[in-house]
């Protein structure tokens, strides 16, 4: 079946399948985007590994940053089927010719911090990447399987750090009501810019990449996540918050700033940049030492 005819029939394209170069370019540039940000993303958990309230939650914490790592590798994996090599994507993160999510250029300033990163930030991640399981190209779609999966842990576990502390001293429930406050706006700007203002959606749309445009995905974000404060007790702060029909009506965050921190003027884009560098050229040895063995392996055995 041809490229069109499979997509019509929502079929799934494959790694040796004729595609569009507009198709490969928009999935490269995607699932690029995504490893970027997973591997990024474990900046502001890894802060906080070494002050975790416990041994448990110390545990628990390395488990779930080490996952972030492994979701990177399914991902860079999938961009590679596409022909592109892992060494030129990280490149164009290090050089910032490629984005990563804007939520990561936050800094997380309290163990609350933690607790909202997986409520809020792998919960909207779960929205976004849930339909992700579905997208036309299959790689994407089955390293989509199990990082949902494994997002769905790391909400819980959010989840779970924002109850205990909401059930324990009121100095405990402001830190997570004041953790809500800094993270509920750029949770909602995760999703991208409004309808009106993507680039891609339709195309991506069209072509079975993305399901749901990004306006869709946020009023879904909404609509699961306002019930769950609730049941927290704690307040999303928003004063245009109207439920209405059966969902929520909501204040739009600020694009100007979504705008802004994609752009680099975020409050941690520097620090995070310059981090993941530092951690790229100290593992400069480890990389050679793999291909030296590659090497001396492969002349064995031929
Ligand atoms: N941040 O036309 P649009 C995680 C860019 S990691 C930065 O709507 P599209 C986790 C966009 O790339 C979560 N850039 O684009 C890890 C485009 O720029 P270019 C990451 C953004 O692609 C650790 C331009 O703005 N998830 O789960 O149709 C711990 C126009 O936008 C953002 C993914 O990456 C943003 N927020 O839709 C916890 C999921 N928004 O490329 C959790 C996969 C937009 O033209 N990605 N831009 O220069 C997607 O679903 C889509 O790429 C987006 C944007 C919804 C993000």
């Amino acid at each position: 079946m041809d490229f069109q005819a499979t997509i019509d029939a929502d079929g799934r394209i494959e790694p040796r399948d004729a595609m569009p170069d507009g198709y490969r370019k928009t999935l490269i540039r995607q699932i690029a985007q995504h490893a970027h940000s997973e591997i990024i993303g474990m900046q502001p958990e890894g802060n906080w590994i070494s002050r975790a309230p416990s041994l448990r939650r110390k545990a628990i914490l390395m488990a779930k940053v080490q996952d972030e790592a492994g979701h990177g590798l399914y991902l860079y994996a999938a961009a590679e089927t596409l022909g592109v090599d892992r060494a030129d994507l990280l490149d164009m993160l290090h050089s910032g010719r490629q984005k990563y999510s804007s939520i990561f250029n936050y800094p997380t300033l309290t163990w609350a911090d933690i607790g909202a990163i997986g409520w809020l930030v792998d919960g909207a991640a779960i929205v976004n990447q849930v339909p992700l399981c579905r997208c036309s190209y299959g790689p994407y779609a089955r390293a989509m399987v199990r990082v949902c999966k494994e997002e769905s842990f790391h909400q819980r576990q959010g989840f779970e750090i924002l109850y205990t502390l909401c059930n324990g001293t009121p100095g405990q429930k402001a830190m997570a009501q004041d953790a809500l406050n800094r993270w509920w706006w750029p949770s909602l700007m995760m999703f991208g810019p409004p309808d009106t203002a993507s680039t891609h959606s339709e195309q991506s749309m069209a072509w079975g990449i993305k399901r749901h445009s990004n306006d869709e995905l946020r009023q879904r974000f909404v609509d699961m996540t306002v019930p769950q404060a609730d049941v927290l007790g704690l307040r999303v702060p928003d004063d245009g918050l109207v439920h209405q029909d059966g969902r929520y009506r909501f204040t739009e965050p600020d694009y100007t700033e979504l705008y802004d921190v994609v752009k680099g003027n975020g409050p941690c884009n520097q620090q995070r940049l310059s981090h993941r560098v530092k951690a790229h050229e100290d593992g400069a040895w480890v990389r050679e030492a793999a291909a030296a063995y590659a090497a001396k392996k492969e002349a064995r055995a031929a």
